[in-house]
């Protein structure tokens, strides 16, 4: 144990991540291995604050967020802290407060701020002194997007191939700074999407006739990736990029009963920022699972891009982030 830290409660930060190689499907669901890599990009604006408070005296674990006591996830919440128990040696409960400043659930990646967040303070509360590799595999086991939040930058996730899933974890790929871009959200609707990731993703693997040519043709897609993001290539980032989100929509419909993530706002946003690039604006898009637009931009661009997606009939809010850091802990 590193005597450094104060075990009993801590704080973490972690910021939400943009896939631009799309991570969908998993091949084991209880330890939450993902049948394919991904490539994301950390965003600095969009965070979650999480605190987790030891106390002896509790039978139960308990989950509070955005100052609530909150049901949904709370199982997973509870399931990762009993591992993390596990691996300390403690039986002492803990109270954890989460708090995200976006809204929750709606395609804006709430649960890998959230688990990173969580686990990195677990982490010290409990006094386990774990590398950043060994969280992101226990942020993976409460989310797969997770995984990616530990790092800052540029971040790839690994399929990995072992059944334990030591090797299903993330890693740095380049730092913000190397190629500072920036992103601005068009959202379009603010309430939970109607069938959760972990849910369409089974029902895709299950029922798609296209879903084992999604995964064959993903080690192709992160290789373009990453040497786009080595060699600085927006176009080429943008090209690979665009197509992923744009399989996995594909891919999501052809599930059945299919799955529509779009609204008619998501649609017409994809069109502006194609016309965009075409008058030479360095933007791009990509879409989660949820009907908000992400355009990925040259700061310089930033400003024109949001003009733009704010112009769209049906968007109610523009978020707009920088590229941002790996979760960190402190003292609480
Ligand atoms: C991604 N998404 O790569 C993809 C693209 C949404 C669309 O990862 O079941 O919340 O908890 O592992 O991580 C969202 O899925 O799913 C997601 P679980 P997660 O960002």
């Amino acid at each position: 144990m590193n005597t450094e830290y104060s075990p009993g409660r801590a704080r973490a930060i972690a910021y939400a991540n943009v896939a631009l190689v799309k991570y969908w499907g998993k091949r084991d669901a209880d330890l939450n291995l993902p049948d394919v890599g991904s490539i994301s990009i950390a965003l600095d604006a969009l965070w979650t604050r999480t605190r987790v408070e030891l106390d002896p005296a509790l039978e139960q674990d308990s989950f509070e967020l955005n100052g609530q006591i909150e049901a949904y996830g709370s199982g997973r919440v509870t399931a990762l802290l009993k591992r993390m128990r596990s691996i300390g040696g403690s039986e002492t409960r803990s109270r954890v407060f989460s708090q995200n400043n976006f809204p929750t659930g709606a395609g804006l990646a709430s649960s890998a701020s959230g688990f990173a967040a969580l686990v990195t303070a677990a982490d010290r509360a409990y006094g386990l002194d774990l590398s950043p590799s060994r969280l992101s595999e226990l942020a993976r086991i409460g989310s797969g997007s997770a995984a990616r939040s530990i790092f800052g930058g540029y971040v790839e996730m690994h399929r990995g191939e072992l059944p334990d899933g030591s090797d299903s974890v993330a890693e740095p790929l380049a730092a913000a700074a190397d190629w500072p871009l920036a992103i601005v959200i068009a959202v379009s609707e603010r309430g939970r999407k109607s069938v959760g990731s972990t849910e369409g993703m089974q029902r895709t693997a299950q029922t798609s006739p296209f879903y084992s040519a999604w995964v064959n043709n993903q080690p192709n897609d992160l290789a373009l990736a990453r040497t786009a993001i080595a060699t600085r290539d927006f176009d080429a980032l943008a090209h690979v990029s665009e197509a992923s989100a744009l399989a996995l929509h594909g891919l999501a419909m052809s599930a059945r009963p299919g799955l529509l993530y779009f609204n008619a706002t998501t649609m017409e946003c994809l069109h502006r920022i194609r016309r965009l690039r075409g008058r030479g604006v360095a933007v791009f898009f990509t879409v989660d699972a949820g009907p908000q637009v992400k355009a990925i931009c040259a700061p310089e661009a930033a400003d024109t891009v949001a003009a733009a997606l704010e112009d769209v009939p049906g968007v109610t809010e523009i978020l707009r982030a920088g590229l941002g850091s790996g979760a960190v802990s402190m003292d609480d």
